[in-house]
């Protein structure tokens, strides 16, 4: 566990501060900063939680998202600014305060690959999501927790280990989680918003997804493919693609899985490649240009839409057979 101590000091000393995390935020960070901007205000103290592209729409149920700021004065000088959520300070909003306005730079992560680029480095690599770390901070300061900062940190929690799934769930982080729902977070209700939720062209381009279903090399590797042709026909932006190609690897059997769609752009496609971790996805998205983690990888690749499937299968099947 983390030593919070130093924290603690700077938050009981100071009275004015930002928490801010990378574009394009996800539930570990927007909850995590939103959580002690919470018990930072519930001292009686300033806190203001700052995100460039605003609070994404499914956690705009969480009490305080209101209050969240998409751009910061350059006027306002702050007692320290706690940047969650983050390796390194490359995708930092354009208003995040220079080192002379910002006070106490606080690297706030869990990151095993994270840079130390902060005053202070709070960073603990075992712990699940950010949330479980500021609910250690918030223990210490003896704040008692309210239902805002328990969803808040629920959030955090339930996003990065895909509602306790993944392996990085440990005893304590469901011990947080268990004081979180003890203090009022609605579990059904931040599994609905987080989880569950979809605008409807999502569903419609999933079903019109999913009949592009095939198998190859005896059932270890699966495709997916979208055409131009199923965006138009559901609504459905390429942002909503998200996830999809989930539904290829989850054939029992499957190893290895891509989706390929086409873009706006003419003659280019996307491609999502995702593995169990027995087949080292990223290797394959380097032959295409693209790169990646070993289960998750991507890359984006000029031509048509069947014959970069057909490439991209036959690299996974040289793959697995290697
Ligand atoms: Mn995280």
């Amino acid at each position: 566990m983390i030593d919070v101590r130093a924290v603690t000091k700077i938050l009981r000393e100071g009275s004015r501060f930002l928490c801010t995390m990378h574009k394009g935020p996800d539930g570990d960070g927007i909850g995590s900063a939103m959580a002690l901007a919470a018990a930072v205000r519930a001292m009686g103290k300033t806190a203001v939680v700052y995100s460039e592209d605003g609070v994404p729409r499914m956690y705009h149920f969480l009490r305080g998202a209101d209050r969240v700021v998409r751009e910061v004065s350059s006027a306002d000088r702050w007692d320290a600014t706690f940047v969650f959520d983050c390796g390194d300070l490359t995708r930092m909003g354009s208003h995040f305060p220079p080192k002379e306005r910002a006070g106490v730079l606080v690297n706030f992560d869990h990151h095993v690959t994270n840079t130390r680029f902060g005053d202070l480095n709070v960073i603990d690599d075992h712990a699940a999501a950010v949330g479980e770390m500021v609910y250690h901070v918030v223990n210490a300061l003896g704040v008692t927790l309210d239902r805002e900062m328990a969803e808040a940190m629920y959030v955090s929690i339930t996003s990065d280990t895909g509602s306790f799934k993944y392996s990085n769930t440990r005893p304590e982080t469901m011990r947080v989680a268990a004081d979180c729902l003890a203090a009022g977070a609605d579990p059904w209700l931040c599994a609905q918003r987080v989880f569950d939720d979809q605008p409807l062209a999502k569903l419609r381009l999933t079903a019109l997804v999913l009949p592009t279903l095939e198998l190859h090399a005896d059932g270890k590797i699966a495709s997916l493919v979208i055409s131009s042709e199923m965006f138009a026909a559901s609504g459905a932006d390429q942002e909503l693609t998200e996830g999809l190609v989930n539904y290829a690897r989850s054939v029992e059997g499957v190893e290895a899985a891509v989706l390929v769609r086409e873009t706006p752009t003419p003659g280019t496609c996307k491609v999502s490649l995702r593995s169990r971790g027995t087949v080292d996805v990223a290797a394959t998205s380097l032959v295409f240009g693209g790169g990646g983690h070993r289960a998750a990888a991507g890359a984006t690749v000029k031509g048509s839409l069947v014959d970069i499937k057909n490439r991209v299968v036959a690299a996974l099947i040289s793959q697995i057979r290697a």
